[in-house]
């Protein structure tokens, strides 16, 4: 080994343990509903050195990259046994993304990637790429990863190379290293993107959040979240998917949206984060919304606040896809905190935390779109009308 292969290795170490070591903090002032964390959690250079340098001076002499990262992002989340572990979608610099599981012992910062990728099985019909996670513990006792799984369109003439069909893939686990590959989903929609397992069994049959869309960018006349259920998960077939959250005009949610993780339980409803789309001149807008559904009637939406949630800030505005913030991960832990894990523009992954207590509040007295500009209005004064007895030192 030659002095600078070893000195380049050690600025190569330190660089990733510097990343990897960086402690968080929460930003300053917040809403009241969530705060944000200042340093992103998961980076393409949290990702070892080892997997993107072939470490043998003899076959690479001048220490190169041979396996680039681009981005990870879009991260499934789970506790267990005591661990934060987000299922990161991590993407090549090839295009091709892949499964692989960080863990933190805190949920905020320390986020470590396990040696090895996930080993995900193929069914007959390979997938071309995997992306976006959904984690769910199930009461069947398997924790399951239902992710968007890509081919080619097969009807696509030879000159598009870019036409593809989406579909929900499922695999489950009880170990996060050993994966059981079924039978991708069947339901009645062109294609399927942001499906969502329910940890419950609905009248003893496993319950999907859908997002039926009739082609790959465009949910077209598809689209809102589906509701569907099915009796067998090894054979997923569902006949009839009821749209619980759709698109509506001049709304943040307007061209498409669709269920970000696994709904929490809590007892007032099943809390929902969301992602909502629009358009603008400078592209697609992603924001995350909030929704309840009631406790026994899982297609019936009890609460929804006008507006988003969270949407894109300073840094996050900016990456391979700007404006755009999606979350198919967040965690609650036994005292009620929440650790809302999204990620930024496709490029990187963040934290914000809440609790269940807040997450109620918001969900259920923030007040809903009224869908014209004079309903805002008639918000703003009962907010200002309500506030005459309270001190205003702003004035
Ligand atoms: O690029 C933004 C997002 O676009 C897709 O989400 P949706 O299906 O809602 O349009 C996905 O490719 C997602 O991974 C990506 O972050």
């Amino acid at each position: 080994m030659t002095k600078e292969f070893e000195e380049r290795l050690l600025e190569l170490e330190n660089a990733y343990h510097e990343q990897i070591s960086k402690p968080n903090k929460k930003a300053e002032l917040s809403n009241g509903v969530y705060d944000r964390y200042i340093n992103p959690i998961l980076t393409a250079a949290h990702t070892p050195v080892f997997w993107r340098y072939d470490l043998n001076p003899s076959t690479n002499p001048y220490l190169m990259e041979r396996f680039g990262i681009n981005a990870v992002f879009n991260a499934g989340a789970i506790k267990w046994k005591g661990k934060y572990l987000l299922m990161a979608r991590v993407e090549g610099v090839d295009r091709k993304s892949f499964f692989a599981i960080a863990e933190s012992p805190n949920g905020i910062d320390n986020f470590v990637f396990w040696e090895n990728p996930v080993y995900l099985p193929e069914t007959d019909e390979p997938d071309t790429n995997v992306y976006d996670v959904r984690l769910t513990e199930h009461e069947d006792g398997w924790i399951y990863g239902l992710f968007c799984t890509e081919r080619r369109d097969p009807s696509a003439p030879a000159y598009d190379q870019s036409m593809a069909v989406a579909a929900c893939g499922i695999a489950r686990t009880k170990d996060f290293i050993k994966w059981e590959r079924l039978p991708d989903l069947k339901t009645p929609s062109a294609q399927q993107r942001n499906v969502v397992l329910h940890s419950e069994f609905v009248n003893g049959q496993y319950a999907f959040y859908t997002r039926p869309q009739d082609s790959f960018i465009n949910a077209g006349k598809g689209g809102g979240i589906g509701f569907s259920l099915c009796d067998d998960i090894t054979n997923a077939v569902v006949n009839h998917e009821e749209i619980i959250d759709n698109k509506v005009y001049h709304t943040v949610y307007e061209a498409k949206n669709g269920q970000g993780p696994a709904p929490i339980k809590t007892e007032l409803g099943w809390l929902h984060m969301a992602h909502g789309v629009r358009n603008t001149a400078a592209g697609l807008r992603y924001v995350l919304y909030v929704f309840m559904t009631d406790l026994n009637d899982l297609t019936k939406v009890i609460h929804k606040p006008g507006g988003y949630f969270i949407a894109p800030e300073g840094d996050e505005r900016v990456g391979d896809v700007s404006n755009v913030i999606f979350c198919n991960g967040w965690v609650k832990d036994d005292d009620g905190t929440v650790y809302i894990y999204y990620a930024s523009s496709d490029s990187r992954m963040h934290v914000a935390t809440s609790t269940v207590s807040r997450l109620l509040d918001y969900a259920m007295n923030t007040p809903a779109d009224g869908f014209r500009s004079a309903m805002s209005v008639n918000t703003v004064c009962d907010i200002i009308t309500n506030n005459a007895h309270f001190q205003k030192n702003d004035k």
